[in-house]
This record gives structure tokens, C-alpha cells and sequence, in this order.
């Protein structure tokens, strides 16, 4: 009963973040292959796949495949109708349906002037007037489904919902170029990335260092707003407190120190994804809770 799920490099891949979140905000099974983005393997990496030819683009346990992530939402809201993709109430669910076919037709100056990163953020950055008149758009869109919903923050629908998957890459936008949003809508954004998934999403994409780094702004920058208090850092030898790996269970590999402990993992990924962001997974905090 397992999706295979085809993305990009996480740091980057705006759509395949919305991929993703639409699996592991539901808890739908999903198996995630990397496609080379940048490195020209792209096409032949989604061989498979054809003739979808973006990321994502996902095989259903029954050998479906589709791609285009609005298509994506809708095949798994129907397969897995209890999971809760799309608000229960019929208003609401069809204003979630606007916001994210919106989302996905438009806002072309953001996408195009906001490349998606989630490294850091730029300081100075200074909006065209397009790019303006996308956020005023969107703060309009938002303000709507909280007048549908009645919630008046938090999740647009009240729950989480795909509405806030689609919109969580504008979130990673607004603050990532410091964008000006009303004050309640830069809360709204920093609670998308502040979320336990869209985190783990983040620290896998930090294990990958970029340089160039893909879409460059001459323009200084700061540190990333959402971070763990806790500090990690990779070290070298094996004499970890535990035997085997907290997500597979595999005998320990590789090791990070925190806190003048040393942790064990089943390879150097998990060890990097932990290091990035070690509050952002809850089976390491319950192993060192525990330990
Ligand atoms: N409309 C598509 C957009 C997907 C898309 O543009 N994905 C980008 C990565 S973020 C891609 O595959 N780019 C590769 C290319 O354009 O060749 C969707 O909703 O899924």
C-alpha cells in the first residue's frame, strides 16, 4: 500500500515540498526517490515515470501514475477520503479547491522573482511591484477562507488541510525574502515552518551543500527563523550511547555529539538530517529522553 513519490532537491523544489507534505501531513505511506534536478539525470531518473516529465509526480500502489500536483491531491483525497486532505464542510472545501488551483495558475512574479529556498534569508531583498501585488493577492485569498472557515489563525480551514500544504512553499517565500505581510499572516507563515514535517523536510535538504548555490541574490544574509535549541555536530569513531539506529533500527554507523553525548545512526544521511535540525525528530528525541 505504499505511493512511490518522485521529487527534487528539497532545499529548492517548491512542488515537490507540496508533494510531500500531502503524504506525510495525512500519515499516507510513501516511498521518496530523488530525481537530478540540477545534475541533467532528470529525464532518465523519471524514465519510469513517463510520460510524466516534472517533480512531483507520484506511482500509486496500484501502479498509476500521475503527475501535476493539484492531480496528486485529488487522486489521494479520493483514495483516502477519512484522512482529512480537504475540509469536511462543502464551502470550505470547495474555497481550499480555489486557493490551491489559484496557487498553482498563479502568482507568476513571487515564483519568479522568490525562488524557493529554504537556506536562509535574504536580507534587503526589495519586491517589484508585481511581487506586491501577488502578496496582496494572496493576504486577500487568506483573509477569505478565514471569513468561509471562521478560523481566525493557524490552519486556513481550522484543520490542516491541503490548502496549507500548497501554500506552505509561499510561507517558505514570504520569509525567506523577509516579504512584507500583515503581522497575523507572517504568524500564519512562520507556524507552516515551524511544523514537525515541513522541519524534516528542511534538515534533509540541508545534508546537500550547493555551491553555486542555484539561485544567488547579491544580497547579505541571515539565519533561518525556525531552529532547534539543540545543538549537534557529526564526529568521527562509533562509540555512540545506542547500538542501533532510532528510525531504522539498523547497527550504528555513524555518529553525531550533543550535549557531550554521542548518538548512533544507520548512515551518514540520518546522522545529517539530525544534525540539521535534531528537535525536528521525535523518535532521536525519545531515544535521548530515554538514554
Ligand atoms: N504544475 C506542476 C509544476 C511542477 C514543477 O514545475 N516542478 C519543477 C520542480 S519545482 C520541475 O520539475 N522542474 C523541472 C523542469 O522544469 O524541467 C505541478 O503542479 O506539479
Amino acid at each position: 500500500m505504499t505511493y512511490d513519490l518522485y521529487i527534487g532537491d528539497r532545499l529548492f523544489s517548491s512542488w515537490s515540498l507540496r508533494g510531500w507534505l500531502m503524504f506525510t501531513k495525512f500519515n499516507l505511506p510513501v516511498r521518496s526517490q530523488m530525481v537530478g534536478l540540477y545534475t541533467g539525470t532528470m529525464k532518465n531518473d523519471m524514465v519510469d515515470l513517463a510520460p510524466a516529465r516534472l517533480v512531483p509526480a507520484m506511482r500509486t500502489p496500484g501502479g498509476v501514475v500521475v503527475g501535476e500536483s493539484l492531480a496528486m491531491a485529488e487522486t489521494l483525497a479520493e483514495a483516502h477520503p477519512d484522512a482529512g486532505l480537504w475540509p469536511t464542510d462543502p464551502a470550505a472545501r470547495a474555497t481550499a479547491r480555489w486557493l490551491c488551483a489559484e496557487m498553482v495558475a498563479g502568482f507568476g512574479a513571487l515564483r519568479g522573482d522568490c525562488a524557493m529556498q529554504l537556506a536562509h534569508v535574504w536580507q534587503g531583498f526589495e519586491p517589484s511591484d508585481a511581487v506586491l501585488a501577488d502578496l496582496t493577492r494572496i493576504q486577500e485569498l487568506w483573509a477569505h477562507a478565514r471569513t468561509v472557515s471562521g478560523a481566525a489563525d493557524g490552519p486556513l480551514f481550522g484543520s490542516y488541510s491541503l490548502v496549507d500544504v500548497f501554500y506552505t512553499p509561499v510561507a517558505a517565500r514570504i520569509i525567506g525574502y523577509g516579504l512584507p505581510v500583515s503581522d497575523a499572516n507572517r504568524a500564519y507563515c512562520l507556524q507552516l515552518l515551524s511544523d514537525t514535517k515541513f522541519r524534516q523536510w528542511r534538515a534533509m535538504g540541508l545534508t546537500v551543500t550547493y555551491d553555486p548555490f542555484p539561485y544567488p541574490q547579491d544580497l547579505k544574509t541571515q539565519d533561518w527563523p525556525i531552529t532547534s535549541p539543540l545543538k549537534a555536530r557529526a564526529v568521527t569513531g562509533l562509540e555512540a550511547e545506542n547500538s542501533h539506529c532510532p528510525y531504522s533500527g539498523d547497527p550504528v554507523t555513524d555518529c553525531l555529539e550533543l550535549d557531550g553525548r554521542i548518538w548512533g545512526f544507520c548512515n551518514p544521511f540520518c546522522r545529517d538530517k539530525t544534525v540539521a535540525d535534531p528537535g525536528a525528530w521525535p523518535k532521536f528525541l525519545d531515544m535521548i529522553e530515554r538514554g
